[in-house]
This record gives C-alpha cells, sequence and structure tokens, in this order.
C-alpha cells in the first residue's frame, strides 16, 4: 500500500458520494482533488501531458500514410506498381552533385557506369565501376528514368568530328528510347525490317546503283562502281520478306549491272560482297539472272590466281582481265587469299566448270604445307611472287588474318566434313589460341583474344574478332569439342561487353583488356580507335550462340545493340551512319558512310536472332560465308 501522506508520486482517488454522474460533481471533484496535489505532482502531470500532444503532432503525418501506403496503388514508369508500405532501405536524399547514368545496359556487376562529361581520355578514373554501377542503379531506382535519343539530323555532319563540325552541330531533340523487351520476338522482327526499310530509304533516294550511301550528305561514294550495296543486300531483302524492294533491286540486276567494266575490284571484297551475294540470292530464290551474273563475275576474277606462286594477286580489273598486287608491295593479305573459297568452289559445283576450284583449293593446300606458322597461327602476309608468308612473327585472329580461321572450319562444313586437312588445320589454330593469345582481363576476369608480336603479348583486340563465338558454337554444333562452346560463351559475354562498356552501348573498332591486379575497369579504348563501322560480328555470334543454346539473353543483347544503333547511327533523311566516337552520346560524331555490310550481314542477322523459325537457314544446310551470303552445305555424295 502506498502511504497518501507521501509527496513524490501521484495517486489520484475518484471516490465519493453522490450524483457521481453530474457533471457539475465531476468538476468540483476533479478541482478539489487538483487543488489538494503538491505543486510537484501538477508540474509533473503538465510536463506528462504537454509531452504527449507534441508527440501526438509529430507523429501524426506517419501514421496517416501508414493507412494509406496500405492501399494505393502508384503509377510509375508507366506500369502500375504497389508501393511497399515500408521501403526496405530508406534512399539516400540526393545531392545536387549526384548525376544518374543515362543508360542501363548488362549485368550490373560488369557495366560501365562511368558516363563522365566530354570523354577526353579513357584510361585514368578513379571511381570503381562496379561501385559505380550499383550507385547509378539506386539513383536509377529513386526517378523515373528519362531516355535520350539522338536521330541524326543529315546537316548535324561530319567525318572527323572538327571543332567547326561541332559548332555547327544540330541539337536534336530527346526522342524517347522505346523498351519493347518484354514484347513478343515479332516486334523486334519489325523493328529489324523498319531498320532495313529506313537504311534503302537512303540508299533508294541518294545513292540508288551506287557502291556506298553518304547518308549525311546525301550523296554517295564509289569504290568498284558496281552497286556494292544493292547486290550485298539482294538476300537479305529475299530473307526478311521485302519483296518489292527485291523486285525493284532484281530490276536493276538485270537491266543496269553490267561487269564489263574497266575497273579495279579487290578480289577478296568482291568475291565474299559479290560473287556470295548473288549465289545465295540464287539458292533462294532459284532465278538464274543471278547465277548467270556469279559466273559473269567469278570468271572475271580469275585472272587474280595468274601469279609465279598461284597465290592471288589482291586487285583485278574486271574490264581488261588483268591483275596486280597493291603498289607498294607484292604481297597479298592472308585471310584475303584463303577466304574465297567457299565461293569459288560453290561456283564450280553449279556451273560444273572445275577451274574456279581448282585455284582456290590450291592456295588452301599450298597455305596448309607453309613455314612460318605457330601453333596453327599463320601471319598476316603472303607474297604472291614467292608464295612463302612474310612479316614472320606477328599472329592476329582480328584484321588480315581473321577468316582464314573461319573458312577452315566453314568448308570443311560445307563439303560435308571429309576435307581432313582443313579440320586438323582448324582444330591445331585453335590450340594455338588457347596456348598464345587467349588471356583474362581484370577486374571482371573476361575472357580476351590478344595479338602477339615476336614473342611479346598484346592485350589488343579488334571488333572483328567477334566472329569467333559464332564460329568456334559453329564448330562444335558440328561434333567438335563441347570446351570450344564453353570458349565460345565466354568471348561472347566478353564481346557483349565490349559495346556495353561503352557510353553508346556500341563498341569501338578495337578495345586493349586491362590485365594488371588493381585496374579499375577492363577495357580501354585509343582515341584513334573509337569508331563503330556498323560491323556484323557481334550480332553474327549471338545469332549462333541463340540458335544453339535458345538462352533468351543472346537475343536481349542483340536487342540493345539494335537500339542503340537506332539511337546513334540513324540518319533522319534515310540510311544508318558510321561514327567517329562510341565514348560520346552527345555527340558521337558521324563519318557520312553507310557500309555495304550492315544490309549485307548486321540487319540479316538481326533478324535470324530474332526470329524462332530454325527452318529459316537452318545451320544442317547452309553455311555462310564470312558476308553473311548463305550457301549450301553439299551433300555426302558430292
Ligand atoms: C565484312 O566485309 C566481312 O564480314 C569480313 O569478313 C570482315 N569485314 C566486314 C565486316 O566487318
Amino acid at each position: 500500500m502506498h502511504s497518501p501522506s507521501r509527496k513524490d508520486f501521484v495517486s489520484l482517488t475518484f471516490t465519493g458520494s453522490g450524483n457521481y454522474n453530474s457533471k457539475q460533481w465531476r468538476r468540483q471533484s476533479c478541482w478539489r482533488k487538483w487543488k489538494q496535489l503538491s505543486r510537484l505532482q501538477r508540474n509533473l502531470i503538465l510536463f506528462t501531458v504537454a509531452l504527449m500532444l507534441v508527440c501526438g503532432i509529430a507523429t501524426y503525418p506517419a501514421v496517416t500514410e501508414h493507412f494509406r501506403g496500405l492501399t494505393v496503388v502508384v503509377k510509375e514508369d508507366e506500369g502500375h506498381v504497389l508501393k511497399p508500405v515500408i521501403p526496405e532501405v530508406l534512399p539516400e536524399p540526393p545531392s545536387a552533385k549526384q548525376k544518374r547514368a543515362p543508360h542501363k545496359r548488362g549485368p550490373p556487376g560488369l557495366q560501365n557506369r562511368l558516363q563522365k562529361k566530354g570523354t577526353g581520355s579513357d584510361i585514368q578514373v578513379e571511381e570503381n565501376p562496379i561501385q559505380d554501377a550499383k550507385k547509378a542503379d539506386k539513383e536509377e531506382g529513386e526517378k523515373p528514368l528519362v531516355k535520350r535519343g539522338a536521330l541524326i539530323e543529315a546537316d548535324q555532319a561530319t567525318e572527323g568530328g572538327t571543332a567547326k563540325e561541332a559548332e555547327n552541330k544540330v541539337d536534336v531533340p530527346a526522342v524517347e528510347q522505346e523498351d519493347h523487351s518484354h514484347e513478343p520476338e515479332f516486334d523486334r522482327l519489325e523493328a529489324v525490317r523498319d531498320a532495313f526499310r529506313h537504311a534503302w530509304k537512303g540508299y533508294k533516294e541518294f545513292a540508288w546503283g551506287q557502291d556506298e550511301l553518304r547518308p549525311i550528305s546525301k550523296s554517295y561514294g564509289e569504290w568498284f562502281g558496281l552497286g556494292l550495296t544493292l547486290i550485298d543486300a539482294l538476300d537479305t531483302m529475299w530473307i526478311l520478306n521485302l519483296r518489292e524492294e527485291f523486285e525493284e533491286a532484281k530490276t536493276w540486276v538485270s537491266t543496269e549491272l553490267s561487269f564489263n567494266k574497266n575497273v579495279d575490284v579487290n578480289l577478296f571484297e568482291s568475291t565474299i560482297r559479290i560473287l556470295g551475294g548473288l549465289l545465295s540470292t540464287y539458292h533462294l530464290t532459284g532465278d538464274t539472272l543471278f547465277l548467270d551474273k556469279a559466273k559473269d563475275i567469278g570468271t572475271r576474277l580469275m585472272p587474280a590466281f595468274n601469279t609465279p606462286s598461284k597465290i592471288p594477286y589482291s586487285d583485278v580489273n574486271i574490264g581488261k582481265g588483268t591483275a596486280h598486287p597493291p603498289r607498294w608491295t607484292s604481297d597479298s593479305t592472308v585471310a584475303e587469299v584463303t577466304s574465297i573459297q567457299l565461293e569459288f568452289r560453290e561456283l564450280s559445283r553449279l556451273t560444273q566448270d572445275t577451274r574456279y576450284r581448282a585455284a582456290v583449293d590450291e592456295v588452301m593446300q599450298k597455305v596448309h604445307k607453309l613455314e612460318g606458322k605457330q601453333d596453327g597461327l599463320v601471319p598476316m602476309f603472303i607474297n604472291t611472287n614467292s608464295g612463302q608468308f612474310t612479316h614472320l612473327g606477328v599472329f592476329t585472329l582480328g584484321a588480315r588474318a581473321d577468316s582464314y580461321y573461319e573458312y577452315l572450319l566453314k568448308q570443311w562444313i560445307q563439303g560435308g566434313q571429309k576435307e581432313t586437312e582443313l579440320l586438323e588445320d582448324y582444330l591445331q589454330a585453335l590450340e594455338g589460341v588457347k596456348k598464345n593469345l587467349l588471356k583474362k582481363s581484370s577486374p571482371n576476369s573476361l575472357t580476351f583474344v590478344g595479338e602477339l608480336s615476336h614473342g611479346q603479348f598484346s592485350p589488343k583486340m579488334d571488333h572483328l574478332v567477334c566472329f569467333l563465338p559464332g564460329t568456334l558454337a559453329l564448330g562444335a554444333h558440328h561434333g567438335l569439342p563441347a570446351d570450344h562452346m564453353e570458349l565460345a560463351k565466354q568471348l561472347m559475354e566478353t564481346c557483349y561487353q565490349m559495346y556495353a562498356q561503352m557510353e553508346t552501348g556500341l563498341s569501338p573498332e578495337i578495345v586493349h583488356f586491362n590485365m594488371h591486379e588493381g585496374s579499375i575497369r577492363d577495357v580501354d579504348v585509343k582515341l584513334a580507335d573509337r569508331h563503330n563501322l556498323l560491323r556484323p560480328e557481334t550480332v553474327e555470334s549471338l545469332f549462333y550462340l541463340y540458335r544453339f543454346t535458345k538462352d533468351r539473353k543472346y537475343r536481349d543483347w542483340g536487342w540493345e545493340i539494335l537500339q542503340n544503333f537506332n539511337k546513334y547511327t540513324k540518319v533522319s533523311t534515310g540510311g544508318y551512319t558510321s561514327i567517329n566516337n562510341v565514348r560520346d552520346p552527345e555527340y558521337p560524331s558521324p563519318r557520312d558512310k553507310m557500309e555495304s555490310f550492315f544490309l549485307g550481314e548486321t540487319l540479316k542477322y538481326f533478324y535470324l536472332l530474332f526470329s524462332d523459325d530454325p527452318e529459316l537457314l537452318s545451320l544442317d544446310k547452309y553455311v555462310f560465308n564470312t558476308e553473311a551470303h548463305p550457301l549450301p552445305i553439299w551433300s555426302s555424295a558430292e
């Protein structure tokens, strides 16, 4: 029991007689009790009441929010999202200095969020990109993503990106980048057809019948003067079911195309683009117009093989029937003389004229026996007089050697897997790649293929090398060791990262990988290597990897790349352009050139990547030449 006399605590006892329900009694009784309290007791009570009042006012909004939060559905970023009542982690308030990275690409662990304005140098950036990525992701979650685009206006021009050009830069309005990522494949196929139509529109309006469109200046460039883009694009139009465009182009081939011209053409380029394009169009359509034209150009290219060594010259005059090496050397490029075989062999099969095949087979037989290889890897040059490799000791899977390796495998496939020398050379070369050229980058351990120069390794990799994942996967599909497929997957990731780690999401022509521990990021790009020519190799490999694995990530990667081509290389008046700087999304600096392989290869491989029909150019029936023209695999009787 508490003693009522004690004054150090409050004790209110509401007892007494009378009508305690009456208001007056209660008022009087309370007042009396209050008066009976000590000053300390009264102050304590007043203090407690005041405290409760202050707390009540302070917590009122949170309480009401709590109850609202249980039911409110918030519209966010076009979707309806039920917001969690209590976020797991409260976001830091954004400071004025914090900038959200404008692009979101790739697995967060490997994205490069170094969205530095004015990317003058690649080399030293203090932040850790992975931490940056996480931070940027977190920031992205805080506010709706505003995506910018840069559809290039034709008068925004320019090769080189000079200061004057920058001055003249037209500020283009922001364009919403559409996100079709969760829509059916149909939309992606349509997006490829749209891209083709847009490219074709520019070609038709400003370069019809010429070699290449110059979309910024709304003009054209000539290389051989043979309608190169039109011929390279024929089978793509057929495959994409763009029949109206195809018929127009076919009319041009039948009425305008003549190879009886006094022009020098490059043997390799005209074989893979023109001869290859005509042969595959013949196979797809059955129209002998294309076979006749193929035979005409094939025959006109044959003088290239009239050399002391039978290793062909690089250039042929298709009107005069003469051939010669480049002015400054009697060497030819190894990739060029060993990547014309699929086409000439097929021409022999179709025409029953063995001369074409005999010429190119002889080249392969000679190269097979040559000294100067290292573990199956070939140098980049071969002399047309001596028939020997020159510039010994330098090995790459990039420019000047790349398609030698590709055609070893593909000739073996084309010929029904009977030519064992080709297979042996291919397998040996792959061992050479693993032993001499394959390394891992730092910090993310990306597998890459570097180069070797007189025993010195260089971590340089051309975008051209990105044909290799697709070729490795193709070999594994045709029964070669399963570890080829594992390597294909690793290299595919690397080639994708060459896009994803750039500010435009487009790969540069050449990258250098970091190998030393403590590197900040995997990929560096030298100033001179920042261009993108709309090349196909990565998309090509994504197509093979998707066909064989059905892993949807390859399609999603391809979709990202297509969107970035649309964002940074599409010219408003028609066509797409190569760009000078993949590291500057504000001003990628158009080069004013649409290479024929963008239509012949890049868009075709996009379409095949997104197509669900495995019978659309089945890889058990067709082998693609190095310009993406499908040629039949011969039956075992042939
Ligand atoms: C194309 O002409 C061919 O793919 C060739 O094998 C390499 N160069 C271009 C595309 O990059």
